[in-house]
């Protein structure tokens, strides 16, 4: 134990502390093997003499989606700058703002220098150092006791979605799996990636087109999508497409950047995207508008649905004798009334009721459309406030095509944001909308490296026997009522790595009540953000670009990270952390691997060596297309769809929920498109649904956006951006502010039941009235008082349990 240090001030003591710890700045930093030497040696302008220069290659790695390739440019053992590397597809070659400023980060004075352990109240900034040793030895001996004396699952695992390298982000997956511990399961995104997975199929990349094939649409929808904010790496592209001649319409109720460039912008009312989807379905079929080949071809429209149990009407319903191993394959009908497979029947009809050997079934395409059937235009106009010439005329362009639906993750944020994905999906699959240049639906974020040749088997050691998982908005009521779905559950500590959950899980003041409920909170960080702030101990990892790592997804490239400088400090990288841990717990057979070794073994599988793919090989060329180059990688261009059905799917025969911890849903429900109004954030009586009563005390909708200066809560400190944008603003519609006499830059204070914040009120007329918009991604330390994650709620829909972040209503008062 090295010393106390008491913190009043948070910004001021953290860098006392910081000052009487470890190596000072810079001093410990030694020049990584293996990059390239700079051709010329330039001269450093302080030293005046010759200065060791060498350029690494880099990717930027946090969860903007990006996975930019970056040259490092280190001199005498320091990184002094970042740019775009040189990939040899020019449309690649971009990084933004904090691409730039990554050595802000790795040189933040800030940095956890050494392993600390809390001293104080929690949250107090209280601390004293201790060694690598204390450290893992308090840690394993607490686990092990943990363990014998409440089960194997009261220690849980809590990843996020701050690296994602193959070995930061997994490894220390398969300590919790060779612990028996528990995962909480993050809940970002869900119903995005539950639609893409099981009613479209993840492809070899994703499920969409590569981004580049975008300047081949003609109408691209912005659905609930801010790019030239959130991904600005792919703006570009978007706006190629346009000064092609493509329309791009923006879907959204606030006035965004990307709306600014819009030709047609849809005001929407928030939470009713559904609503106008079901609609633009039910007119493309009543005006005759579906494409009936691609339906009978791609799609499960033709596929028979019982009556008697809404499952698809198979061979072994009409007595076939199915073989092992072979596919018990859906039936179909044509015209005349024959019936087989989709291999027997060649011209299938898609519409009607039959009865098939006595079994009384109706096709899928036919149960689609009647459950958007009572979705007139009209209809659909007045919930979603939008008029319904603007529908019609949205209608005309989508189906004329070659159109793509680029999915933002807006409607995601609501409890009833579930089926958006899905009937997104149905509306490109009825319209042919898929399959081709400049048609797709979904986010163009590539999965290639991790689907194809990231061994999976090795994320899980031999003897693992992993725990039971949880969803991380109903972690505090698993803990409070000491079960699971009637599991057994008595958690007592929580590892957190890659992730800062106090930052951005909903409900933040109910984290709080969690952690005060456990024994013990490790978290794995580069500084002493929110969530590490609230914790026991907390142990410092590397930088990015302090050692090696495999970038498998996000840009159409394999990318390689060079160890470009040696760790700061006492940091370490997570491999080596979990490897210490596993050993002090005894589970050293199982981690013996250095980082390399791990990073290697994951390129020694069937797909990499097909496609000659090694970490030697990586290692020498930096970076590996692996979209295939020209032409564009298309999404389902073979007709062939990674579903249950290797078709499009817009009728889940078999809901299954995006993660199984044992909860019941409607399966009834789940099989096809619905709308219903938000969990909370519906403060308008419209039709039949009335307002929720709570509108009256908090009338507004509280959203939050993409943070242009930050990726998520990373990037937060750099000063370089806190000078183009310095502190939590929200923005407000002129109406609702003068309504409570509040200025352009005023402080105001937001709040509800939950909790509160103070924001700088920016007055914009492009805020939809009653709803508020705060770019997400400030810390504690940042805001005047409050958080905004004190005002999120943490109800969710089991089906995909996910955190709603704009379903939540609020007021705001002049601070
Ligand atoms: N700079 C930066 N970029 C990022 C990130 C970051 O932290 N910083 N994070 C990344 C991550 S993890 C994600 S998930 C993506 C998110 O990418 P986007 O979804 O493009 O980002 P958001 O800013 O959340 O934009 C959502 C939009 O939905 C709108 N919206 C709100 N309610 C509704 C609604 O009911 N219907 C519709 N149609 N729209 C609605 C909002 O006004 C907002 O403009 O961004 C990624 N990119
Ligand atoms: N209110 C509101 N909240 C939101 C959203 C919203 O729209 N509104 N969006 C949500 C969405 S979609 C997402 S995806 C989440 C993202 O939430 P997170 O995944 O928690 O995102 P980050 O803020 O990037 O946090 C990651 C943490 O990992 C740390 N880290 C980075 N690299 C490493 C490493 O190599 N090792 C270790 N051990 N740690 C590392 C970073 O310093 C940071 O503290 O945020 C969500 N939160
Ligand atoms: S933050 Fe995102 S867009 Fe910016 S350089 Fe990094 S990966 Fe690229
Ligand atoms: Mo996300």
């Amino acid at each position: 134990m090295d010393e106390t240090t008491r913190i009043s001030d948070r910004n001021f003591g953290r860098r006392t502390f910081l000052r009487g710890s470890a190596a000072a700045l810079g001093l410990a930093v030694v020049a990584g093997a293996g990059c390239a030497p700079k051709d010329e040696l330039e001269t450093s302008p302080e030293a005046g003499k010759p200065a060791d220069e060498k350029v690494c290659s880099g990717v930027c790695r946090g969860n903007c989606f990006g996975g930019c390739a970056l040259d490092i440019k280190v001199r005498d053992g320091k990184v002094v700058a970042t740019t775009a590397a040189k990939l040899p597809d020019e449309q690649y070659r971009r990084i933004c703002q904090r691409g730039h400023s990554h050595l802000q980060r790795i040189y933040d004075p800030d940095r956890l220098k050494a392993p600390v352990r809390r001293v104080g109240e929690r949250g107090s900034g209280e601390w004293e150092q201790i060694t690598w040793e204390e450290a893992i030895d308090e840690i394993a001996s607490k686990w092990k006791q943990y363990q014998e004396e409440s089960g194997k699952e009261s220690v849980a695992f809590m990843a996020g979605s701050g690296n994602f390298g193959v070995a930061a982000a997994n490894y220390a997956g398969r300590l919790r799996d060779r612990m028996g511990a528990t995962t909480v399961q993050f809940c970002y995104d869900n119903c995005y990636f539950h639609a893409g997975i099981h009613a479209e199929g993840v492809g070899d990349g994703f499920n969409s087109n590569e981004i580049a094939d975008i300047v081949n649409a003609k109408c691209i929808i912005l659905w609930g999508s801010n790019p030239a904010v959130a991904q600005p790496q792919n703006w570009h592209f978007i706006m190629d497409a346009q000064r092609a001649g493509a329309k791009i319409i923006v879907i959204d109720p606030n006035f965004t950047v990307s709306a600014s460039h819009a030709d047609m912008f849809i005001p929407i009312r928030p939470g009713t995207d559904n609503a106008l989807l079901m609609a633009m379905v039910n007119y493309v079929h009543e005006n005759g508008l579906a494409d009936a080949d691609y339906i009978k071809k791609a799609t499960v429209g033709p596929f028979l649905v019982k009556e008697s149990d809404g499952k698809f009407l198979r061979q072994s319903d009409l007595g076939v004798e199915i073989a092992k191993d072979a596919v018990d394959a859906p039936i179909v009908c044509d015209a005349n009334g024959n019936h087989g497979t989709s291999e027997e029947v060649s011209d299938p009809v898609f519409e009607g009721t039959f009865e098939i050997e006595g079994i009384k079934v109706t096709c899928a395409y036919t149960l689609l459309v009647e459950s958007c059937k009572k979705w007139s235009l009209a209809r659909a106009a007045e919930l979603c406030d939008i008029s319904e010439e603007t529908i019609g005329e949205l209608i005309k362009l989508y189906v004329e095509g070659p159109s793509t639906i680029y999915q933002g993750f807006g409607p995601d944020h609501y409890v009833n944001g579930e089926r958006v994905y899905f009937t997104q999906i149905a509306l490109a699959a009825i319209t042919g909308n898929i399959g081709k240049p400049g048609a797709t639906c979904g986010y163009e974020w590539t999965y290639a490296g991790l689907l194809k040749y990231v061994k999976p088997a090795l994320l899980t050691p031999k003897d693992a026997t992993p725990g039971m998982t949880v969803v991380s908005p109903n972690l505090l009521d698993n803990v409070k009522a000491k079960e699971v779905e009637g599991k057994p559950f008595d958690l007592r500590s929580l590892y957190i790595w890659v992730s800062n959950p106090l930052g951005n899980q909903t409900d933040r003041n109910s984290w709080i009540e969690l952690f005060n409920m456990l024994d013990l909170v490790v978290v794995v960080d580069m500084r002493l953000g929110d969530t590490a702030n609230y914790a026991d101990i907390v142990l410092p990892c590397v930088h990015w670009f302090e050692a090696e790592e495999i970038m498998p997804q996000t840009s159409p490239y394999l990318l390689l990270q060079e160890k470009a400088v040696d760790p700061l400090y006492e940091s370490k990288t997570d491999v080596d952390i979990v490897n210490m841990l596993a050993k002090a717990m005894g589970f050293e057979d199982d981690f013996s691997m250095s980082l390399e070794e791990y990073l290697a073994a994951t390129l020694e599988n069937d797909g990499a060596k097909t496609d000659g793919i090694t970490w030697d090989r990586l290692k020498d060329e930096k970076y590996i297309d692996i979209m295939g180059g020209d032409p564009y990688y298309i999404h389902g261009g073979t007709g062939v769809f990674r579903t249950a059905t290797t078709r499009l799917n817009f009728y889940y025969e078999k809901p299954a929920p995006y993660i199984n911890y044992g909860q019941s849903f409607d399966v009834e429900k789940a099989r096809l498109p619905y709308w219903e109004p938000p969990a909370e954030a519906w403060p308008q009586t419209v039709a039949e649904f009335e307002a929720n009563p709570l509108a009256e005390k908090y009338p507004l909708i509280f959203t939050t956006e993409r943070n242009r200066m930050k990726c998520h809560t990373q990037w937060g400190h750099a000063p370089w951006l806190l000078e183009l944008y310095s502190e939590p603003t929200i923005r407000i519609n002129p109406n609702d502010a003068q309504a409570r006499g509040i200025s352009d830059g005023d402080h105001v204070r937001a709040f509800n039941d939950r909790g509160e914040a103070v924001f700088m009120a920016e007055i914009h007329a492009g805020c939809r009235p009653g709803v508020v918009v705060a770019p997400k991604g400030w810390e504690e330390d940042q805001f005047i008082k409050g958080h905004y994650s004190n005002l999120t709620s943490r109800a969710f829909n089991p089906f995909t349990p996910n955190n709603c972040f704009f379903d939540a209503l609020i007021e705001i008062e002049k601070a």
